[in-house]
């Protein structure tokens, strides 16, 4: 399997608890590096960006509302399949459904205050990168 990146934030409410470094440490724990990171105020314009696939459901607004609640991690994981890696060890979206063990199921708040976020195939996990890193800001 080929070492690949994904891109990963640690969201407001796990910020907010103190947890950032419980999610790095489940993350380093599934074999995945902390290549980049920084914490970061999100502004209004980068979330609506970020998560612009989404501008026309129903929760649109208030995930923009709470991506810019409070501090987030913004990171580049890098490891053997990191995408799938990354997701397998995040669990479902809603903490309901995550499997015990992982990030969600363990930390989360609920299905919008869901501790992290990660990308769902390279293709995204390039664009998302490239949002928020520059090339110099990732060393491997
Ligand atoms: P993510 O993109 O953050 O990795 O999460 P995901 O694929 O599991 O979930 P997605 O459907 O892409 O939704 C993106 C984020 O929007 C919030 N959400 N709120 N209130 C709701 O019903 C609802 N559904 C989703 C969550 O923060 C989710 O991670
Ligand atoms: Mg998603």
């Amino acid at each position: 399997m080929a070492v690949t990146r994904t891109f990963s934030i640690i969201k407001p409410d796990a910020t907010r608890r103190n947890l950032t470094g419980a999610v790095t440490k489940m993350l380093e724990d599934a074999g995945l590096r902390v290549v980049a990171s920084k914490r970061i105020r999100m502004t209004r314009e980068q979330a609506e960006g970020f998560y612009a696939v989404h501008k026309e459901r129903p929760f649109f607004g208030e995930l923009v509302e709470f991506m810019t609640s409070g501090p987030v991690v913004v990171q580049v994981l890098e490891g053997e399949d990191a995408v799938k890696r990354n997701r397998d060890i995040m669990g479902a979206t809603n903490p309901a459904n995550a499997e015990p063990g992982t990030i969600r199921r363990e930390l989360a708040e609920s299905i919008e205050a869901n501790s992290v976020h990660g990308s769902d195939s390279d293709e995204n996990a390039a664009i998302e990168i490239a949002f928020f890193f520059q090339p110099d800001e990732i060393v491997g």
